[in-house]
């Protein structure tokens, strides 16, 4: 099938079975809304009251009305159906948290176009296989931000493209398509959709050499977004301050900007996370809540006793994306003055949040619990049978909100699920006896850096692409302020590279920097298992080992 614009429509993507899909209708989890219909609706019920706040790509400070968000993103969709966008395409989607971000987005799906989320950490490499992968109509982006000039890297991911998307930029776009010169036109209708249908692509912190799109529907992602804005207090007086990458899945539905939304509060869009403008902002629009991953809260309760900004406003900060010690916990409601809540969630689904009135044990010591009644959680031993009580096992979840399958990607989704539709999640995790669950480790080839997720092969496939690189190993290492770094061990052959040349190396690949191993270690051979597999463990073990001497 093909849609207007000539592109291939979304294959079947790994369908919810019939009996569930039932229950999760009966339940009223799922509901006929789309995210096409998810704004127009607020802007009639919150018409006047303040969306969002933020800079725009110019810089210039901007705060947005429900209605006037609507509007805009009524012509924006407008503008992207004149130049090809398409129901059923999809949209690249990759700006920094400027307003735009958030016109954009209610444009696409108000056409029922499909974002693809990516990162503006992401270079080259990664989005040039999104568009790719996802046969993507449009790529969309800032004009430059944070010292780095996007229009350069869309050239560069275009150029060998056989069928490359058009480029809509916000702010200067050179030869490109101004995202203002869309806003001039009558509002786009909305789109008519199967609220069970795939409402956007998400990305997956990966494990493979290539990143899994996460496809979720509107039905499954609204009630998730719903029901985390009743359990994290979302309502009309909330504002929230986004200082995380807008478009991953924690600042975005965990409850973050959909929730927020959702519920008719503000959403504070922060340029960058650091201490000093997140407080000047918390003081000036009084933010109540926040959500970070562990290192900026730990920046935070380390610069907060050098600052006199009023924070008093602030009831609620979130932390998860990683484990967040519980020492530092422990530090955040008498120091920051707020309720801690940790979060753990993923973007293929499930979702666990503390709860604001939990003990302090709780909210110290765990990662919370799931959102929905119907979210099943298995944990189980490396033969997939269920663990004692109370013992560390891998942790299988399936629920109304949880993906059954990746996006295009039959092979993979036979390993990355159980056969009855449980999704291998890659922790390790125990259950409390309230039912709570501790993350205890990863049995995922994985490295988490402060949050942002590595896929150890995809690092690896990198760089044996150098022709003096035999063989790689990409494992974590800890490291007291980010959680983990990465570490590459490498065996070369003749002359080995220069450290600093094999990082330049992967740079030039287009591979986004937070990629770029911390370190990189030359060995003459790696460990291997019983089997004859690269030992990781070893690896790891040798290195802690040699970071103590
Ligand atoms: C969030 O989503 P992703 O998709 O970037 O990463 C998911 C993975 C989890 O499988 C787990 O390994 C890790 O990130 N993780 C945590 C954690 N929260 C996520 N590990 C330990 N403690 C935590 N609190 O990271 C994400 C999505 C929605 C809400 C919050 C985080």
């Amino acid at each position: 099938m093909t849609t207007g614009s000539g592109r291939t429509s979304l294959v079947e993507t790994a369908r919810y079975p019939e009996d569930l899909a039932e229950r999760y209708r009966a339940a009223g989890y799922w509901t006929s809304e789309t995210f096409g219909q998810f704004l127009p609706a607020r802007a009639a019920r919150f018409a006047d009251r303040t969306a969002v706040v933020g800079r725009d790509a110019s810089g210039t400070e901007r705060r947005l009305t429900y209605r006037e968000l609507d509007d805009a993103s009524a012509r924006i969709a407008a503008g992207l159906a004149e130049i090809g966008v398409a129901q059923g395409d999809r949209v690249v989607l990759q700006l920094p948290n400027i307003v735009e971000y958030t016109e954009v987005l209610f444009a696409v799906f108000r056409l029922g176009a499909l974002p693809v989320f990516s990162l503006p950490a992401h270079r080259a490499s990664e989005i040039g296989y999104f568009c790719r992968f996802s046969d993507a109509a449009a790529y969309v982006i800032a004009a430059e931000f944070g010292g780095f000039d996007y229009r350069t890297l869309a050239r560069q991911v275009t150029a060998e493209m056989e069928n490359p998307p058009t480029i809509v930029v916000a702010g200067e776009a050179e030869e490109f398509t101004a995202l203002d010169s869309l806003r001039e036109r009558d509002p786009a209708p909305i789109a008519e959709d199967d609220a069970e249908s795939v409402a956007f692509l998400q990305l997956s912190g990966g494990t493979t050499g290539t990143s899994k799109l996460i496809p979720r529907t509107h039905a499954d992602y609204l009630y998730s977004v719903r029901e985390s804005a009743v359990i994290c207090g979302v309502d009309e007086d909330t504002r929230m301050l986004v200082a995380l990458p807008a478009a991953h899945n924690f600042p975005m539905s965990s409850p973050g900007i959909l929730g927020v939304l959702h519920a008719g509060g503000t959403v504070v869009l922060a340029p960058d996370p650091s201490p000093d403008t997140a407080f000047a902002l918390i003081e000036r629009e009084r933010v109540t809540m926040a959500s970070l991953v562990p290192p900026l809260a730990m920046a935070w309760l380390a610069a907060r006793a050098r600052s006199d900004r009023d924070l008093s406003s602030l009831r609620v900060l979130q932390v998860g994306g990683a484990k967040f010690p519980a020492e530092a916990a422990k530090r955040v409601g008498p120091e920051l003055g707020c309720t801690v809540q940790q979060v753990f969630g993923m973007a293929e689904g499930l979702v666990n949040y503390t709860r604001l009135d939990d003990d302090e044990e709780i909210l110290v010591h765990t990662q919370g619990r799931p959102i929905s009644p119907d979210d099943e959680i298995r944990i189980v031993d490396d033969n997939d049978e269920p663990v004692p009580d109370g013992t560390p096992g891998h942790l299988l979840t399936r629920g109304p909100y949880t993906i059954r399958g990746y996006y295009n990607a039959p092979e993979h989704n036979a390993t990355a699920f159980t056969p009855d539709g449980f999704y291998r999640t890659g922790d390790i995790v125990r259950l409390t006896e309230q039912g709570y669950i501790v993350v205890e480790g990863r049995a995922k080839d994985q490295i988490n850096r402060g949050g942002e997720k590595i896929a150890a092969e995809e690092v690896e496939n990198h760089l044996v692409a150098h022709p003096a690189v035999l063989d790689a190993a990409v494992v974590s290492m800890p490291d007291q302020y980010l959680g983990e770094r990465t570490c590459a061990f490498v065996v070369t052959e003749g002359e080995a590279p220069k450290a600093l040349a094999l990082k330049m190396f992967l740079r030039e690949r287009g591979l986004a920097e937070y990629k770029i191993p911390d370190k990189l270690q030359f060995v003459d051979a790696f460990p291997v298992t019983g089997v004859g597999k690269i030992s990781r463990n070893e690896l790891r073990r040798a290195l802690a080992a040699t970071l103590k001497n």
